[in-house]
């Protein structure tokens, strides 16, 4: 059958060769390059790696016609400025933490974790399942951003310090590296917060310009090197239950691409969420070891400073809501989520854990 008789018999008339689709094809994946800044350095494989994931994917599933250049910290943009390029357009997309920008605005807190918030799995179900990142988007919106999760690192650590903190009168009057809303509430029992890009921090503790820092976990903090000059190792990070770091797209360039690249660039984000966080569950543990082996002393918060500091950042919340209608938004959202999140999660999730801890000290797992 040739094609004239081909398409008489199938009903279609009037088809020439010429009206074919290549046309559209060509509209549909155009040639896309964009540019992404990074807040942090290449030798942080796993957070920094997130970006190049996404890039790779991205790539691969528009035979690479949609590309994104992946540039580390301080390369092209300043670590802590990214979502400010982006803003103005000098980049198309960022891998950042929506709460290195609280300064513009404390509701970019939410973005990434609140102190006393939740833990990675629920902030991962509150922005995908529990209308999160909606939320966020709709405040990221009056920045000229659109935002999707890429990456979490789980529960941090509680930070690195040169001497024991026991009680809360042993952290007034430190000077510590803390991102996000955390400084507040530090500064309420005494503390002295400074944000400081991740690349930037072992210098400022070996100088002695900061007494403490925190970063994120064992992975990243012994490659940093922390425990050299600050040994005592504490946790948990009560002001970093599950962080997550976002993609930051700028808005209209977002709303410009063409569907299918939108859709490829949203999956490509939610695979490398994911696969950050099982890159950190997956290295944290060996590095811990040679943290402690290396002379890392390892303490946990008392009971009295996570009170005191629950206290503090409870109040820091009411003030914020009283004050910043986006803050509240976010706020009653996230807290209304929590609620549920910790009744569900303390039934079978945590018996189920419990039991499995107890197992894992007596040498019976
Ligand atoms: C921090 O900058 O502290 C992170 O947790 C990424």
């Amino acid at each position: 059958m040739n094609r004239r008789q081909f398409f008489k018999q199938a009903g279609i008339a009037g088809v020439g060769a010429a009206a074919l689709a290549a046309p559209a094809i060509a509209q549909e994946n155009p040639k896309v390059t964009w540019r992404l800044a990074s807040s942090f350095p290449k030798s942080l494989d796993i957070i920094f790696g997130a970006a190049t994931d996404i890039a790779e994917s991205v790539s691969k599933a528009t035979d690479g016609q949609f590309e994104i250049q992946v540039f580390a910290a301080g390369e092209i943009v300043p670590p802590l400025q990214v979502a400010d390029a982006v803003t103005a357009d000098t980049i198309e997309m960022g891998h950042t933490c929506c709460y290195y920008y609280i300064g513009k605005d404390p509701a970019f807190a939410l973005g990434t974790a609140i102190p006393f918030g939740l833990n990675a799995r629920m902030t991962n179900s509150w922005f995908t399942a529990g209308g999160g990142n909606e939320l966020l988007n709709e405040f990221l919106a009056t920045h000229k951003l659109y935002a999707l999760p890429a990456g979490n690192t789980g529960a941090q650590m509680g930070g690195w310090y040169r001497k024991e903190i026991k009680t809360i009168d042993d952290l007034k009057g430190l000077k510590m590296r803390i991102a996000g809303l955390a400084g507040e509430i530090m500064a309420k029992v005494g503390v002295t917060p400074q944000q400081i890009a991740g690349s930037d921090v072992y210098p400022a503790l070996e100088k002695g310009t900061i007494d403490a820092t925190e970063f994120v976990g064992p992975y990243d903090d012994l490659k940093l090197g922390f425990y050299k000059v600050a040994p005592y190792y504490y946790y948990p990070a009560w002001w970093e239950g599950g962080p997550t770091v976002h993609a930051f797209f700028n808005l209209d360039k977002f709303n410009g691409l063409p569907e299918n690249y939108k859709r490829i660039l949203t999956d490509a984000c939610a695979a490398a969420n994911a696969r950050m966080l099982a890159r950190y569950d997956a290295s944290n543990a060996a590095a811990l070891r040679e943290l402690v082996a290396g002379g890392a002393q390892l303490r946990a918060f008392s009971s009295d400073i996570l009170d005191t500091c629950h206290k503090a950042a409870k109040e820091t919340y009411a003030d914020l809501s009283a004050k910043n209608e986006w803050f509240k938004k976010l706020f009653d959202s996230q807290q209304a989520f929590k609620q549920d999140a910790y009744l569900w999660a303390q039934i079978a999730e945590y018996s189920f854990d419990t039991y499995q801890m107890i197992q894992q000290r007596q040498g019976t797992l």
